[in-house]
């Protein structure tokens, strides 16, 4: 039986891939398993059935016959231990990956989460020209840190792994907001992650969902 994750039923976003089902659709394309998509509605992420499989109520979750995890790095992480194609079979070279995984999800992410969400959810509140050159500061500290390192390189290590995906599906958060401009290694980078046949495949899956 294919692995059965969860996505949104209606997203926000309108089917941009910014939700965060798309790592797992892309991790999954990228080893070439197949898998089936239950879309849930808000009220019945937070209904007992799916409080069983994911206990904040949230998408994605992902399940086989074997197992049922929610969050999705520990997804990610988890599809691409069992199948090659997503992390190095050298012990260093693959811890370094998941390192990558961590750094986009816990260091990366957060400022750009809180970025994201200020524009959304603060964007009238009188004090949110005050907040946001902090935010846009937090952002830009480590868009700078990451281009450094990438520099002219084409994946964060020797060859693109699950750190790469992680990442790039993190910084894709960003596309309209101008933060990446200043980065041009960081917008090829971000390029070259979505030229990925694997990529395409899972955006243009969960975009169906939204455009029939
Ligand atoms: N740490 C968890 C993980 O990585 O799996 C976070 C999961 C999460 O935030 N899930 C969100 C969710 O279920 C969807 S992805 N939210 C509903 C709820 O909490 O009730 C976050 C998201 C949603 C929409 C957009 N968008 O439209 O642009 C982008 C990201």
């Amino acid at each position: 039986m294919p692995a059965t994750i969860t996505a949104f039923e209606r997203s926000p976003d309108g089917g941009r891939g910014l939700a965060r089902d798309m790592r797992v659709r892309w991790a999954l394309e990228e080893v070439g398993e197949a898998y089936d998509v239950r879309l849930l509605s808000f009220d019945q992420m937070k209904e007992p059935r799916h409080l069983a499989r994911h206990p904040f109520g949230q998408i994605p979750t992902y399940e086989d016959d074997a197992v049922i995890l929610f969050e999705s790095g520990a997804i990610v992480l988890h599809i691409a231990e069992r199948h090659a194609g997503l992390l190095p079979d050298a012990a260093n070279a693959r811890a370094r990956a998941i390192s990558w995984m961590f750094a986009a999800l816990d260091t990366v992410e957060p400022p750009i989460w809180d970025f994201a969400l200020a524009r959304i959810l603060e964007g009238d509140k009188p004090w949110h020209a005050e907040r946001l050159p902090m935010l846009t500061a937090r952002v830009h500290m480590r868009l700078g840190q990451l281009s450094r390192w990438l520099g002219d390189r084409n994946w964060l290590d020797d060859a693109f792994s699950a750190g790469d995906l992680m990442m790039v599906t993190v910084l894709r958060r960003l596309s309209g907001s101008g933060l990446l401009d200043d980065y041009p290694n960081l917008g090829n980078y971000v390029a070259q992650g979505e030229a990925r046949p694997a990529f395409k495949r899972a955006f243009d899956a969960q975009l169906a969902v939204f455009t029939g």
